[in-house]
């Protein structure tokens, strides 16, 4: 029958689809290596990763690795006020980045600097942006870990869960427009997804033909909820089909997989002019950010058995099989990696702030009359006590 909203075949069988009636199978997850690093014989991989190509994906994710550990630590000395590590995701940030086009435009939720790294983005530049320096693109205007660079084509991160989604749909959708042969790439995490704008982002690039590539991040928690409390469904990607929207699910922690997805998502986003979704399925290693003790919640063998399945430490097993790893080299980047972190933070923390004036620009080209009064009622208060103005912040 040619209905309005689609063409239906007719049945004679009052008959339920879905769990209970008749269940669809479960999406398997595709991967390329098991989970100590062994490649699988008979894997397809559309897409060669070759040694320069490794070693640059190997170098950042032992970079990432440091920088987290580093700064996770510098934050609970105080030095800065919040820190969010990526490990147990570490290949799922970067083998996509890799995967991506410098074009491509970014959107992420906040646990994904490997994919700025990849793009260039140093720990300096994120040192001066956890310290909110006067080097910090941002002028020290947003939490900790809200990166963002124009140069990178890496939109800014906001906090509040799963406005990117909706975001990147309208990014996409103006490069389709434009003729250009990019995508919108959008990361989240399956907690994220239970936002009604994942829902709405999914249908709106479905039906504008958006060239956005979603990538979800399932990494089994969000904060203390576990993804057995976020949908009762196949996943996220179980998800995709019903909006019209080609899924696939990939072991988020086996890099050469992440890869080869992220490639033939592009690939066929572009193609097709229209959105495809991946699920990576992982596991969020570490505490949600320092505000957080996941021992409260979870259990110590769960955490254990997941940190013995290092994503970098599978990717360093399939670069030795090909002869391209060595301990002694493993040895020496991460030696590196952590010394230029360490660096990072020093000189960030030499850096002026950034002027109080700052906190009032850059919105407005003509600031608005309550803008202006707000400003000198601020600068008249720490003019009178001086003592509330952070150290190294000047007013002008
Ligand atoms: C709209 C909104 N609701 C709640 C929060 C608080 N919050 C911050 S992160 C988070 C969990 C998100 O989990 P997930 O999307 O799975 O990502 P993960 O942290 O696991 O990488 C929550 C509830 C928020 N930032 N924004």
């Amino acid at each position: 029958m040619d209905f309005p909203g689609g063409k239906v075949p007719f049945t004679e069988d009052l008959a339920w689809l879905g769990p209970g009636f008749t269940p669809r199978p479960t999406i398997p997850c595709y991967r390329a290596l098991d989970s100590q690093g062994a490649p699988l014989p008979g894997t397809s991989l559309p897409h060669d990763i070759d040694q320069a190509l490794a070693t640059r994906m190997y170098e950042t994710m032992i970079s990432l690795q440091a920088v987290d550990t580093i700064f996770y630590e510098a934050q609970r000395q105080g030095r800065f006020s919040f820190y969010m590590t990526s490990t147990g995701e570490e290949s799922t940030a970067v083998a996509s980045a890799a995967a991506l086009n410098p074009d491509d435009v970014v959107f992420t939720q906040y646990r994904e600097q490997g994919v700025l790294m990849w793009r260039g983005y140093t720990p300096l530049d994120m040192a001066n942006q956890c310290y909110g320096n006067a080097l910090d693109s941002g002028k020290g205007r947003q939490m900790p870990v809200h990166y963002g660079s124009k140069a990178l084509n890496f939109h800014t991160i906001s906090s509040p869960l799963a406005t990117q989604l909706p975001q990147a749909v309208g990014a996409a959708y103006a490069l389709k427009l434009e003729g250009k042969a990019a995508v919108a790439a959008c990361y989240f995490g399956e907690g994220a997804a239970s936002e009604g704008d994942f829902h709405a982002a999914l249908n709106f690039s479905a039906t504008l033909s958006a060239p956005v590539v979603f990538i979800c991040r399932n990494n089994g928690w969000a904060i203390s909820t576990p993804a057995s409390e976020q949908y009762r469904g196949d996943g996220i990607a179980g998800r995709g089909p019903s909006y019209g929207v080609p899924s696939l699910r990939v072991d988020g922690g086996d890099a050469v997989a992440v890869y080869n997805a992220v490639a033939e998502a592009r690939r066929v986003a572009l193609e097709r002019r229209g959105p495809v979704l991946l699920e990576a399925m992982s596991y969020r290693s570490g505490h949600h950010s320092t505000s957080d003790d996941s021992s409260r919640y979870r259990a110590a063998e769960e955490m254990a058995a997941w940190r013995a399945r290092d994503p970098v430490a599978r990717f360093e097993r399939w670069m030795a099989v090909r002869g391209w790893w060595d301990e002694a080299r493993g040895v020496g980047a991460r030696k590196a990696a952590r010394r230029e972190a360490i660096a990072a933070l020093a000189a960030a923390a030499k850096q002026p702030r950034p002027p109080l004036s700052e906190m009032f620009s850059d919105v407005y080209d003509e600031p608005p009359p309550h803008l202006v009064a707000q400003r000198a009622e601020v600068e008249a208060f720490v003019r009178a006590h001086p003592e509330t103005l952070p150290a190294g912040m000047p007013l002008e």
